[in-house]
């Protein structure tokens, strides 16, 4: 195994900033804005993105978490469906303007999980997909709309994604066999 870095802390901070500046210029205005963070690293993104919505805008987003497991039903590869085994979002989403986030986008099986999980809280005017790195590799029709660095992997690789929160750094490698 070998690993490449293929973003530092300053890039990634950037790519954040840079992923919250759109979603305020996208939404005219963040008043409706709920963020909805997947499972442990999205919910991280999804933290720092209000922060800087706070900074910039001086107005407390709400965030909520979704968290999402990959149920595979047997040992190869595919065959895998995500299910949703815990959600809390903090206020009714009915009318507002929900961004999910999450750190990959591989598959989509996750994102299209999360969909059912936010329509069970009730019905958005809108939902779209922030991601901090896109993969490629689709297997459902679904695309992010807000996408910090696309790396494109071929299937053996692996994205590693650490944050401070959790991993005390901030960087995304390449695992290579
Ligand atoms: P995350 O919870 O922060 O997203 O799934 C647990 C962790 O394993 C994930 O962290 C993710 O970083 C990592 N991971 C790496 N490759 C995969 C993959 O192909 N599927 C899933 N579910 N997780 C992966
Ligand atoms: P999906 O295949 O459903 O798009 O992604 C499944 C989940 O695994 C998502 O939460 C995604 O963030 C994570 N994931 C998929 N591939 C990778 C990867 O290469 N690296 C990391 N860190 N997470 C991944
Ligand atoms: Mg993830």
């Amino acid at each position: 195994m070998h690993e490449k870095e293929v973003v530092d802390a300053v890039t990634m901070k950037r790519a954040l900033t840079r992923i919250t500046y759109e979603i305020i210029e996208r939404n005219k205005g963040i008043q409706d804005i709920v963020l909805v963070g997947i499972k442990t690293r999205g919910i991280y993104i999804a933290q720092r993105i209000a922060e800087r919505l706070k900074q910039l805008e001086q107005i407390d987003v709400p965030v909520g978490e979704l968290d999402i497991t990959l149920y595979r039903d047997d040992l190869g590869e595919k065959a895998s469906e995500a299910t949703v085994n815990d959600s809390s979002i903090p206020t009714s989403i009915e009318g507002k303007q929900v961004i999910l986030i999450d750190d990959v986008l591989y598959t989509g099986r996750t994102i299209r999980a999360a969909l059912d999980a936010v329509m069970d809280f009730g019905r958005p005017e809108k939902i779209s997909l922030a991601v901090l790195v896109d993969r490629g590799h689709r297997e459902l029709p679904i695309r992010a709309d807000f996408v910090g660095k696309n790396i494109p992997t071929s299937k053996e690789e692996e994205i590693t994604v650490e944050m401070e929160e959790i991993d005390n750094i901030d960087r995304i490698c390449i695992l290579k066999n």
